[in-house]
């Protein structure tokens, strides 16, 4: 029986392209393996499909039930994220850079893991170490997943090993330009194209209770504040209809990831008072704030402080 190599659910581009490089990995050492993913092809996220495309790789096959296969997990090893009944699975081997999850064998398996930005630096290593040549597909597909798991090595999952595997593998998949790659990618994931604005609006939002004031802020990550020039007004205006429903203000970080740094679209009862916590001031209803990226890390604890919290 071909072993099923499987990444999480809801799977992102690490464990889409890391199923195809471990099962062209243990094809090419005499094992039968095929690449699986736990979701429909027609339902795989935007950024993932791109890769996809660019570097001609197939979709792996869905896989929703482990139940009598023999499996290989990539990039998790959670039970909870697994398809079902993976528990009485025949599970085979481990390729992940996660916390170690809650998955039992009953027989001795390959297991690697490391704690690297991404599987496929791992799986980078285990070709070399096995004397494998990656196919030129197959790299790409490794390298585009580290620079999404890695955010273009922005990330502070990032080490000095994902670099190396960069490294090796633009050169086997014939990429010259990263950043290029990079930005495709994240312009797929970031696209708004015939998304309505409130939908845009609540993609990514969060209310919060600021000394008993109701303040909600809402976030876009963008690869050039351009990609949102055409819905501006649209998003203004759901902005003000959600504040009319008794809140104190309404914020939308429009982030863009290139330039590091925060559009802040503000609608307040207080403006004075969102200035004073950014140390900004508001040209109509913006602000730009240089190196502003996390709500959770940035913008929300501003905030606390400037409400008195
Ligand atoms: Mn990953």
């Amino acid at each position: 029986m071909a072993i099923s190599v499987v990444g999480h659910a809801n799977p992102d581009t690490d464990s889409v392209t890391s199923a195809i490089a471990l099962a062209t990995l243990l094809n090419a050492q005499g094992m039968e393996a095929k690449a699986c993913m736990q979701i429909g092809a027609a339902d795989l996220n935007p950024e993932s499909k791109t890769v996809l495309k660019r570097f001609g790789l197939a979709a792996p096959e869905q896989l929703m039930d482990a139940a009598g296969k023999k499996i290989a997990l990539v990039d998790f090893s959670d039970l909870a994220q697994g398809p079902a009944n993976l528990a009485s699975a025949e599970l085979v081997a481990i390729v992940d850079h996660h916390k170690i999850g809650d998955v039992t064998t009953n027989n001795p398996i390959l297991f690697r893991a490391e704690p690297v930005g991404c599987t496929g630096t791992v799986l980078n290593k285990m070709f070399k170490e096995a004397g494998v040549a990656i196919p030129k597909d197959v790299a790409g597909g490794m390298l585009a997943a580290i620079l999404s798991d890695t955010v273009n090595f922005k990330s502070p999952t990032c080490t000095e090993d994902d670099k190396a595997a960069v490294k090796d593998l633009k050169s086997v998949a014939g990429v010259t330009d990263t950043e290029e790659l990079f930005m495709e990618m994240l312009k797929a994931k970031s696209a708004v194209d015939g998304v309505p604005a409130k939908d845009l609006l609540f993609r990514d939002y969060k209310d919060f209770d600021m000394k008993g004031q109701k303040v909600g802020v809402g976030q876009l990550e963008l690869a050039t504040l351009d990609q949102v020039a055409n819905v501006r007004q649209a998003l203004v205006e759901a902005m003000e209809a959600v504040k009319k429903d008794g809140r104190h203000s309404v914020l939308l970080m429009l982030t863009d990831v290139v330039k590091e740094g925060t559009e802040l679209v503000v609608l307040s009862d207080d403006p004075a008072l969102i200035e004073k916590a950014f140390d900004g001031k508001l040209s109509g209803n913006s602000m730009w704030i240089p190196g502003m990226m996390s709500r959770k890390k940035q913008t929300v604890p501003n905030l606390q402080k400037a409400f008195g919290c």
